[in-house]
């Protein structure tokens, strides 16, 4: 039996400088009042890769005043779509002239392999100049139907200032669709970068800063959930907070933003499975299946964790995804060759680790992997390609988010029993579907509990297509027309036209 496909960890220099990060304040890079850091070590190469201001609820108050001062001026908010569409495109810019620079400080931190960090910086340039394009051409609506002495117009209004608050998974990614659509609306922002992988964030408010962004306008304050995050969902100057990560944590920032009634948006946790029928182009599926579990280690709310197969054909598919699961390459992040790299934390691993244990106790197979990967060279956390399956849909593993290259397979005989699984979760953000009859397709789309269905394909993104989840995976949209929505305020204006009239 071929054995996995492991890339051992090179003898290549690593950076001997961590990168030093400060908080952004006002225009200003500083440190924090009481002079306390954190420190990020590499979790493929063991060394310490940045060490970064930590800061306290005076930082994360100074931030806020900042963008309440600049929204107020206007510096930002009452400029022309034009002016701040420039700005976006020259950051666009700047991220596309840094990509290798920023995706080393990604791959070092995060341990995801170091093609897929550059695919990552580049995809968010386009991002930010897509949402250049919106700047530009959001419009309001009018009404010219209410009697001849009135005029109906509705107005969009920036929302004010935005807390931004991401996780470590994708952390230039994720802040890319958020900030260049709050920024083109017109908001001012301050953001929280994930205390895993603060690097990218402070080279995103460099880029801001040498593309022209007046002070004030972006804020980002390092350090963790408790107080800074926290902070920034109950201050009562703001007035939304955008927010991705753990759904449990969703829910906390949902309470705490409760208390000023702001605007909260949530992209939150996924379960999301895909649905494989006999008579689908089985070596796509196959090819599809195998990238979704493993793209980014499955650290992916959009990972595809659990397939529901067709029973008529379960076992030889499962032998075609363990195939391909062995030609995967495993291994050190920093090497071009490698597709899945290390697990962001040891506690991360263990829990991972827990999900198949408890599978397998509860009478689940594995066919491959189910523990740690011994990478040569490495200095960390890595987990095999694991597949697990006789998964019955009351598992743990079937239900819960694993955040781990962990495939759990179960079967189903029709498309109702199929959907009854798919939509027995708490969960709702994506699933897919894979037959060659279109009917099938378009009913399963149409029935199933998901913010994206994909069909015959998986995980094709693009900054004009809408994402977000249903149910516990989160509430509001990202990127697209609608994503540029979520920071605006809708303002109707009634117009009496002429004299008036007793
Ligand atoms: O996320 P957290 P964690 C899921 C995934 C993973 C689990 C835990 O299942 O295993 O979450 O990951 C900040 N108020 N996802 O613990 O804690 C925190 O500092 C305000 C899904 O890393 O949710 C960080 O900046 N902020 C996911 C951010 O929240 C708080 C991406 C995310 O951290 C806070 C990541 C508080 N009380 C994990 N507590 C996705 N949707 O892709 C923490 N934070």
């Amino acid at each position: 039996m071929t054995e996995l496909t492991v890339i051992a960890a090179a003898d290549r220099p690593l950076p001997v400088e961590p990168f030093r990060g400060r908080h952004l304040i006002d225009g200003e890079w500083v440190e924090s009042a009481d002079r306390a850091t954190f420190e990020r070590h590499s979790p493929a190469h063991g060394i310490l890769v940045s060490q970064s201001a930590k800061g306290g609820l005076a930082e994360t108050d100074a931030a806020i005043e900042a963008a309440r001062k600049a929204f107020d001026a206007g510096l930002w908010s009452r400029i022309s779509g034009k002016e701040r569409a420039t700005i976006l495109l020259k950051v666009a810019d700047l991220i596309e002239a840094n990509i290798d620079e920023i995706a080393r400080w990604e791959t070092l931190e995060s341990g995801k392999p170091i093609t897929q960090s550059r695919g990552e910086v580049g995809g968010a340039g386009d991002l930010w100049r897509y949402a250049a394009s919106l700047a530009r051409t959001m419009k309001g609506d009018s009404h010219n139907t209410l009697g001849e002495d009135m005029l109906g117009v509705i107005l969009k209004e920036p929302i004010g200032v935005v807390s931004i608050i991401t996780p470590w998974n994708f952390p230039f990614w994720i802040l890319s669709q958020k900030l260049p659509f709050a920024l083109a609306a017109g908001c001012t922002c301050v953001i929280k970068p994930s205390e895993m992988t603060p690097t990218t964030t402070v080279r995103m408010g460099e880029l801001l800063i040498e593309a022209g962004i007046p002070a004030g306008v972006v804020n980002i304050v390092l350090g963790y959930g408790q107080p800074v995050g926290s902070r920034m969902s109950e201050h009562p100057e703001v007035d939304m907070v955008t927010f991705t990560g753990s759904t449990a944590v969703g829910k906390t920032i949902s309470a705490t933003a409760a208390g000023t009634l702001k605007k909260v948006a949530l992209e939150l946790g996924g379960k999301n499975p895909q649905v494989i029928f006999p008579n689908a182009d089985l070596d796509g599926a196959a090819d599809a299946v195998t990238f979704g579990v493993y793209f980014n280690a499955g650290e992916c709310c959009n990972s595809s964790s659990r397939i529901i197969v067709h029973e008529d054909i379960a076992e030889t598919f499962v032998e075609n995804v363990v195939a391909l699961s062995r030609r995967v390459a495993f291994g050190d992040p920093l090497d071009p060759d490698t597709q899945v790299g290390a697990i962001v934390t040891p506690e991360h691993q263990a829990k991972i680790d827990g999900y198949v244990r408890e599978a397998e106790a509860a009478g689940a197979r594995i066919c491959l992997g189910g523990g740690s990967l011994t990478v040569p060279g490495a200095d960390g956390q890595f987990y095999q390609p694991t597949v697990v399956v006789g998964v019955t849909p009351d598992m743990p593993i079937a239900r819960e988010e694993v955040f781990g290259p962990v495939l759990s397979v179960l079967t189903f005989r029709t498309l109702d029993e199929a959907l009854a699984i798919v939509n027995d979760a708490t969960y709702g953000l994506s699933a897919g579907i894979w037959s060659d009859d279109v009917h099938t397709c378009l009913d399963f789309a149409r029935r199933a509990q998901a913010g994206t269905v994909w069909t015959n394909s998986w995980m094709d993104g693009f900054p004009e297509m809408t994402f977000g989840g249903m149910k516990q995976s989160g509430q509001g949209r990202e990127i697209g027309p609608y994503g540029l929505d979520e920071f605006l305020e809708v303002k109707t204006l009634a117009m009496r036209i002429g004299q008036t009239r007793s």
